[in-house]
C-alpha cells in the first residue's frame, strides 16, 4: 500500500484546516504536543506507554514523548523532536520517510525551539511544563471544538489507515472462530489467537479486546477474560476487537454460534436476524439522513425480528414504544472511528432521553466513518422491571431464560461514506481474506 501521495494530500489538508480553526479561535500559531508517558500510580515508577495526544496522531504516527508539532497558518509545518538518550528503553521505530518528508524536523530540545511570535494555543493531552508556562493557552475549547470537527471528515489517507486497520483486525476475528468452532479453548487462549493472528501485543489494540464466551457476552464491556476452558456447553462467542494501522482504530464484532439443539438454535436465529438487519440498516445509509433515525430504525428492526422469533409478544410497535427494546438493547448504534475508537466531533448535541447512550448525533455526511453495531442481550438488571410491571406480557420469559446462557448478540462494522458511495470496510475485508 502506497501512503505516500495520499499523506502528502493529508498533511496539505491539515494544513489549511488548521489554519481556519486557527484564525477562527484567534491563534497565530498552533503547538501540539504529543504528550508524556503518565505513571501507572503516582507511588510507582511504571509508565504507561505513550498514547499520543489524538490532536498530534492527527498529524502523524509519532509516539515520542514531548515532540511537538509548530503550525503557523500558510507555512510548512515544523516538526521538534526531542534527542532520546535512553539505555533502559528502546525508542519507538521512526515514522516512514514519506511521513517525515512532509515536515520541516528539527532534532533537538523542544523546551528550547523558538517559536514564532502571535498568540499561541497549545494542544497536549500531558502538557509538557515549559508548554504551560507564559502567555499559552492551553487547550483552548474554541479551539479544540474546531479541531474536532475537522476530524469527522476523513481524507483518502486516513480512509486508507482504516482500511488496513479493519483488515489487521479481520484476521484476528478469522482466527478467534476458528479456534472456537474447532476446539474447546478458553477466553484468555482465544484474547491471545488474536493478538497472534492480528499482530498485536495486548498494548497495541485501539481499546482491550472484549473477548466473552456464554453469558458473559451479556457485559457490553467484557474484558476479564478466564483463563480456564469452560467446556464444551459453551456455544456463543462474543469478539469485540479492533487493530490499529498508523494510529487509525477499527473496531468489529462478531458472534459466533457452535452445536445444536432448540434453546442454541433460537439464539443462532436471533444471530443471524441481527445480522441480516445490520445489512438492511447499512444499505439505508446516506448523505442527508441523522444518524440517529438509523438507531431508531435499529430498535423497530429488532422489535420485528422478537416478534418474528416470538420472544417477544404483541406488536412489534409496542415492543419499541413500551421500552421492550431498549431493555434488551441498551446501548447505541455506533459512533465515529478514526484516531479514537470513539472518535471526536460527531456529537454536535446530545441525543433523545431515551438514546442516552448514542455516541452520534450527527447529519450524515460524505468523509464520515463510523460503526454500525446493533445488539441485544440478557441483561437482567434492564429486565426485572419489566418483569415486575404491565410489560410482563410482551416478552415470553422461558424464551428469554432460553437465551440467557449465551449472554447476547452484537454485530459490528467499519462504514465509510465517500463520494462514490457507502463501502462496508468490514465485509470487503472478510470477503478478501
Ligand atoms: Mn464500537
Amino acid at each position: 500500500m502506497d501512503l505516500a501521495a495520499p499523506y502528502a494530500e493529508h498533511v496539505a489538508h491539515l494544513t489549511a484546516a488548521y489554519g481556519r480553526a486557527a484564525a477562527a479561535a484567534g491563534y497565530d500559531v498552533v503547538v501540539v504536543h504529543a504528550g508524556r508517558a503518565t505513571l501507572r500510580d503516582r507511588f510507582d515508577d511504571q509508565h504507561w506507554p505513550l498514547r499520543p495526544t489524538p490532536a498530534f496522531a492527527h498529524w502523524l504516527p509519532l509516539a515520542e514523548p514531548d515532540a511537538c508539532l509548530v503550525l503557523v497558518a500558510g507555512r510548512r509545518p515544523r516538526l521538534l523532536r526531542p534527542r532520546i538518550d535512553d539505555y533502559w528503553e528502546a525508542p519507538p521505530p521512526p515514522p516512514p520517510p514519506w511521513v517525515l518528508a512532509q515536515f520541516d524536523v528539527e532534532d533537538g530540545d523542544p523546551a528550547r525551539a523558538t517559536l514564532p511570535a502571535g498568540r499561541r494555543a497549545v494542544v497536549s493531552s500531558a502538557p509538557a511544563p515549559w508548554l504551560d508556562a507564559g502567555d499559552a493557552d492551553v487547550n483552548p475549547a474554541a479551539l479544540i471544538a474546531g479541531l474536532d470537527a475537522v476530524r469527522t471528515r476523513k481524507t483518502a489517507y486516513e480512509r486508507a489507515c482504516l482500511a488496513e486497520a479493519t483488515r489487521r483486525a479481520v484476521r484476528g476475528h478469522r482466527r478467534a472462530v476458528a479456534d472456537f468452532t474447532a476446539g474447546d479453548p478458553s477466553e484468555l487462549a482465544l484474547h491471545l489467537a488474536y493478538l497472534d493472528a492480528s499482530g498485536q501485543d495486548d498494548v497495541d489494540t485501539p481499546y482491550k479486546n472484549i473477548v466473552a464466551l456464554g453469558e458473559h457476552g451479556a457485559f457490553l464491556h467484557y474484558v476479564t477474560y478466564q483463563a480456564q476452558a469452560p467446556g464444551r456447553a459453551a456455544q456463543s462467542l462474543l469478539v469485540d476487537a479492533g487493530a490499529q494501522c498508523h494510529g487509525y482504530a477499527s473496531d468489529i464484532t462478531r458472534t459466533t454460534v457452535r452445536g445444536h439443539g432448540a434453546d442454541v438454535d433460537l439464539f443462532r436465529a436471533l444471530v443471524e436476524r441481527v445480522d441480516a438487519y445490520q445489512q438492511a440498516l447499512i444499505r439505508q445509509i446516506q448523505p442527508g439522513l441523522p444518524y440517529e433515525e438509523l438507531h431508531d430504525r435499529s430498535h423497530e428492526l429488532l422489535a420485528e425480528a422478537l416478534v418474528d422469533l416470538e420472544i417477544g409478544r404483541g406488536s412489534a410497535e409496542a415492543l419499541v414504544a413500551r421500552g421492550v427494546t431498549r431493555a434488551l438493547y441498551p446501548h447505541g448504534l455506533g459512533h465515529s472511528l478514526g484516531i479514537q475508537v470513539h472518535d471526536v466531533g460527531m456529537k454536535p448535541s446530545a441525543p433523545r432521553a431515551d438514546n442516552p447512550w448514542l455516541r452520534n448525533t450527527s447529519t450524515i455526511e460524505v468523509g464520515q466513518v463510523f460503526t454500525i453495531e446493533p445488539g441485544c442481550y440478557v441483561i437482567e438488571a434492564l429486565l426485572a422491571p419489566l418483569r415486575a410491571d404491565d410489560r410482563r406480557g410482551l416478552l415470553d420469559w422461558d424464551a428469554v431464560a432460553a437465551l440467557g446462557r449465551f449472554g447476547g448478540v452484537r454485530i459490528e462494522d467499519n462504514i465509510a461514506v465517500t463520494a462514490d458511495g457507502i463501502v462496508d470496510l468490514t465485509r470487503d475485508a472478510f470477503a478478501a481474506a
